[in-house]
């Protein structure tokens, strides 16, 4: 493959041939160092935010369905952080660090032009399979967006098949009368370009976001190839409370613009620069806090000093394997720090009802509210 070093070609291709026979986990596998990202995906869910200024805006609609339609913006205009800017900051898409139990994340993006602060919390809520939790608040609008995230992984042909598990939460809180509640779920991924080692992403399959206000939305995805031949195009119906009737129609490319069929006018547009979190000094933090904990690894990776990144790596799966030793030799289990796990989500429930959503398959988490001193 071109993109892939000539003494990584080897590894490169035993990693290919190890992950078409295998599915499942591949977060575990031994990757070769060109395609290591020195990124934990613990750092993932700020992705949300990177527009700050979209999600605070939600909260400025007093009418359902402008309000429905600032939350269908605010969630189009993520999916570009999301799934291409590994491949702008790095060239492609890079195996990120596996995160460990109960590694954390914390950042924040500052209030500005009204906006509110908005404040994110990220925990490892479990290492096999890994999942993550997340919540970002923007108190000030009364926006709290709750989620987590697992990934079921296979291959097919030439490339890797992701089904996200998980959803998100998005609760509005209006200070008057009930709060709006509104479920987002995910799409599903393929990467491609794995031969040439430059993988890239493209999503398929759709997105539902449903409303407690009864607005809800069919987000349709599709590559190369398919309705309008282009990558990342997306295609977005809206509907209002009790009818499959179509009240709004959005299409375009995620990556770029969409635009309101209706009226013409531009829907979404990303092509400016996003707001990364903010985030504090690495010398403060606590042991588990992602980029503490990752530091040497990360750093190795960005220099391209692979030993010390995989002997910094195996000291920290050593000290995990350690632990789960013990807590097993004393009887005890890992405490997770801010969420509590649930059988079943009853906002989820509620919400999927009469509708063609699926229903909820898996563990979920919610925030048990336990800020980290800065935050409260
Ligand atoms: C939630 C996102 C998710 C996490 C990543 C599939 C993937 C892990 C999960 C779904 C975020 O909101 C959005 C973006 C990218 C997703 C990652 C892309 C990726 O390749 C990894 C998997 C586990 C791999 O590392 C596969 C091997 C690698 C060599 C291909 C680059």
């Amino acid at each position: 493959g071109e993109a892939v070093p000539a003494s990584q070609r080897g590894s490169w291709s035993s990693f290919l041939k190890s992950i078409a026979s295998f599915s499942g986990d591949l977060s575990s596998l031994t990757a070769p160092p060109f395609i290591l990202s020195p990124t934990s995906l613990t750092e993932f869910p700020a992705y949300w935010c990177e527009r700050p200024e979209l999600f605070a805006a939600i909260a400025g609609h007093k009418d359902d369905e402008e309000r429905f339609l600032a939350i269908v913006k605010w969630f189009i205009a993520t999916l570009k952080g999301q799934y291409t800017s590994r491949n702008e900051s790095m060239g492609s898409e890079k195996k990120p660090l596996n995160p460990v139990l109960g590694e954390l994340f914390y950042g924040h993006w500052p209030d500005k032009d009204d906006r509110g602060r908005t404040t994110l919390v990220v925990e490892q809520v479990s290492h096999h399979p890994p999942i993550t939790a997340y919540v970002i608040e923007n108190k000030s609008k009364g926006l709290n967006l709750t989620g987590h995230n697992a990934q079921k992984t296979s291959f097919s042909s030439s490339a890797i098949i992701v089904k996200q598990i998980g959803h998100a939460i998005l609760t509005i809180d209006s200070g008057e009368g009930e709060k709006e509640e509104v479920l987002i779920t995910l799409p599903k991924l393929r990467i491609d370009g794995l031969w040439y080692g430059s993988p890239y992403i493209e999503l398929w399959d759709k997105t539902n976001i449903q409303s407690s206000s009864g607005w809800s939305s069919v987000l349709e995805y599709k590559g190369k190839g398919y309705f309008s031949g282009k990558i990342h195009t997306i295609k977005a119906t809206v509907s209002p409370p009790g009818s499959s009737s179509v009240k709004h129609t959005i299409e375009g490319q995620w990556h770029i613009q969409t635009r309101d069929m209706k009226t013409g006018k531009v829907f979404t547009d990303v092509t400016f620069p996003k707001e990364e979190v903010t985030v504090g000094p690495t010398e403060e933090m606590e042991e588990f806090e992602s980029r503490k904990l990752w530091g040497l690894v990360s750093h190795g990776i960005r220099e391209g000093d692979y030993e010390t990144a995989s002997r910094e790596k195996s000291k920290i799966e050593n000290d995990q394997r350690q632990r789960r030793r013990d807590e097993i030799a004393a009887g005890t289990t890992w405490e997770l720090k801010h969420f509590v796990k649930l059988e079943s989500d009853p906002v989820y429930e509620r919400l999927v009802e009469d509708t063609d959503i699926t229903p909820q398959e898996e563990d979920c988490y919610v925030y048990g509210n336990n800020p980290p001193a800065w935050l409260a």
